[in-house]
Order: structure tokens, then sequence, then C-alpha cells
């Protein structure tokens, strides 16, 4: 059974860092493991559709991207959740969506973000193996939002 983990509100250091690299001698670790289970576990309980280990007060390159259909994206592809280790945006489409985001981290508020509509990205599984996947539409605007929380941005500081 896993942990639910407090969130980290706006206004907290932690969500204004860098996060770490995560280290090869982590992965496949039972700190990284239990890490992402219990981002998935925060994730769910929250009804989000993504998390960043920042959230949960660990500084660690590590997001979860969830994607699924939902009132404000009706078309949103249903994706199991997929834990990134060390993303990084390899490649991103010039035109830009202008879509609606919330935040875990910023309760009650809702804004207008511009975001690439395509990402290219590459990270590693718990387990250490690189993945290199393209992403459209919400999924792209989740992994875009997740990667701001391990470079210290919120959504509030995209607002259009
Ligand atoms: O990182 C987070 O704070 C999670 C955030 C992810 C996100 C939502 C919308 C656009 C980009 C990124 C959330 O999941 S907040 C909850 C939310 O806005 C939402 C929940 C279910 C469906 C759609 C949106
Ligand atoms: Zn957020």
């Amino acid at each position: 059974m896993s942990v639910v983990l407090a969130v980290a509100q706006r206004g907290a250091g932690i969500l204004t860092l860098k996060a770490a690299t995560v280290a090869n001698s982590e992965f496949n670790s039972d700190w990284l493991i239990a890490l992402a289970s219990a981002m998935q576990a925060t994730m769910l309980a929250r009804n989000g559709v993504g998390i960043a280990a920042p959230q949960v007060y660990v500084s660690k390159r590590v997001i979860i991207v969830a994607s699924r259909a939902n009132l404000r994206y009706p078309d949103a592809p249903d994706m199991p959740a997929v834990v990134m280790v060390n993303p990084e945006i390899l490649e991103k489409s010039d035109n830009t969506i202008l879509g609606e985001e919330g935040c875990l981290s910023v309760p009650d508020e809702r804004g207008m973000v511009a975001r690439a509509e395509m990402v290219k990205v590459r990270y590693f599984t718990l387990e250490g193996e690189p993945i290199e996947t393209v992403f459209h539409g919400f999924p792209a605007r989740i992994v875009q939002h997740e990667i701001d929380h391990l470079d210290g941005v919120l959504f509030v500081e995209r607002l259009d």
C-alpha cells in the first residue's frame, strides 16, 4: 500500500529550486521505486493528471504524466501513468496552443498558458532504460508543466 504525501503549496521554497539529476547509482533503488509509488498515490488522491517530485518535497528530477479525457480536454487520450526520470525536451513545435491549467501546488487558481503543441522527450525509466517519445496536445502540456516544476517554475508565471 502506498503513502499519500503532503503537497508543497505556492510559497514553499522547494518549488522555486532547480531539482537535482537522479544519479546512475539511484536507478532501480528501493527509495526511487518508493518515491514513484508515493508520487502516484498522491497524484491519484488529489485527482491530478501529473505530479513532479518537488511537489512532494523531494528536489529530484522525477515526474509522472497521466493524461485522461476530462471536461476541459474531452479529446485527451487516456494514458497509463508514465514515470519519467531525468526528462529532457529534445524538440518542441513552434506552434503553441493556449489551454487551461491547474496545479496541485496552487489550489483554486486556474489560468490560460501557451504551450508547444508537440514535444519530443527523452527520459529514463525507474530501471534506467532510456526512452524517446513524442507527445501532442494535452499530454504534451502536462509534460511541459511538470518539467517546469523541476526547474522551479509554476504555471502562474506563464499566464497569458
Ligand atoms: O503538476 C501538477 O500540479 C498537476 C496538474 C497537472 C496539469 C493540469 C492541467 C494542465 C497541465 C498540467 C494537475 O493535475 S492539476 C488538476 C487538473 O488541473 C486537472 C485534473 C484532471 C483533469 C484535468 C485537469
Ligand atoms: Zn503543477
